[in-house]
């Protein structure tokens, strides 16, 4: 497309003017062709200058989530095969599955500006407001049984704390098995889920949601406690295309060798020391059954092993864990 061609040559020439001549010349097309795709670049909100004799100067990029934006930031060998970004959406989960079913490749990634219906597990809500955060989905088709799934929620968890600690300088925790965390406030929620096979519990697909927040100045009051945004910990929050786009980059390099085998203890190791619970005592909550127990560790499968009041140890595959803080838990 014209205008992404032309937002190329400015974004590799930002110091110098090119004329509209020149552009026209090196893409075939006619002035008016170039003027109309300036006016375009400029109606999704990029500061382009013009000056007589001179031509165009990009000025300033805006932070949108948008396919151009993160795909020229990709270097990825699976994700981001195809990128579809919306304004609006109930939940970029649903439609990525929905993708899925509709036979998209893998590697497709589902976006939106805003989620009116964000989901969290369990059915809990997942607050997603327009252009405050990254809120995505990516589609993989992993030849896998439906056990090895939770695998892809700690690749995910790892990939997000890789990326914000290469864009912002901080290294997030991690809430075994889906919550990334910085200082003591939710930063981020991830929510696997998977089509499988039900006779040969053979997966079909995986869709990893991923939802960061960014640039949230406020939250509603029953999440205020508990939630955070980049922006309360960087004066200069990265743009959300980076964001997504780094996410995506550092999950694809975890993905990469027919998914996670060759460096799953990498992987592991990794997601141990992001862990923030080790050691503590935390409420295991399963189904409507809680209890108090130690987090001791996490196994190569990323299943956290806990120490019982009677001493006795077990693995906990599923479920939920809070931790316990003065006062309460979290
Ligand atoms: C999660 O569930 O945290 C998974 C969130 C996944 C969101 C992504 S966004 C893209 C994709 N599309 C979707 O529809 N979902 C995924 P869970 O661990 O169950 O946590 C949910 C709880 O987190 C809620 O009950 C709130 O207490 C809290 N919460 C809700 N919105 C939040 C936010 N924006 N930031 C921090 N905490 C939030």
């Amino acid at each position: 497309m014209l205008k992404w061609q032309i937002l190329d040559q400015l974004k590799k020439n930002p110091e110098s003017y090119l004329s509209g001549e020149k552009l026209s010349r090196k893409f075939s097309v006619s002035r008016t062709a170039v003027n109309k795709a300036i006016k375009s670049l400029r109606d999704e909100g990029y500061k382009i200058a013009a000056f007589t004799n001179r031509g165009y100067k990009l000025i300033s990029s805006p932070d949108i989530l948008s396919e151009y934006e993160i795909k020229s930031r990709l270097s990825s060998k699976i994700l981001g095969k195809e990128i579809v970004v919306y304004d609006s959406l109930p939940s970029t989960n649903i439609t990525a599955k929905q993708l899925a079913e509709e036979g998209l490749p893998e590697g497709t990634v589902v976006l939106a500006r805003e989620q009116k219906g964000g989901r969290g597990r369990l059915s809990r809500s997942f607050y997603s407001p327009m252009d405050m955060g990254v809120w995505m989905t990516v589609l993989l088709r992993p030849r896998i049984r439906a056990e090895e799934a939770p695998i892809f929620t700690i690749m995910a968890a790892v990939a997000v704390n890789n990326a914000i600690e290469k864009l912002c300088g901080i290294r997030p925790t991690i809430k075994w098995p889906n919550d990334i965390f910085l200082d003591g406030k939710k930063v981020c929620g991830i929510l696997t889920e998977m089509s499988m096979e039900a006779e040969t519990r053979t997966v079909y697909h995986i869709v990893i949601g991923i939802g960061i927040n960014v640039n949230n100045r406020s939250f509603p009051e029953e999440i205020e406690n508990i939630a955070t945004s980049l922006n309360m910990f960087t004066k200069n929050p990265p743009g959300k295309s980076e964001l997504a786009a780094e996410v995506l980059n550092q999950l694809d390099n975890l993905c990469a060798g027919r998914y996670y085998d060759k460096k799953k203890g990498d992987l592991i190791s990794r997601y141990r020391s992001d862990l923030n619970m080790l050691g503590k005592k935390v409420k295991l909550i399963r189904g409507s059954k809680e209890s108090a127990v130690t987090a001791l560790d996490i196994d190569e499968n990323g299943c956290l092993i806990v120490q019982h009041n009677d001493k006795s140890i077990s693995v906990v595959n599923s479920g939920e864990v809070s931790i316990k803080v003065p006062g309460g838990y979290i």
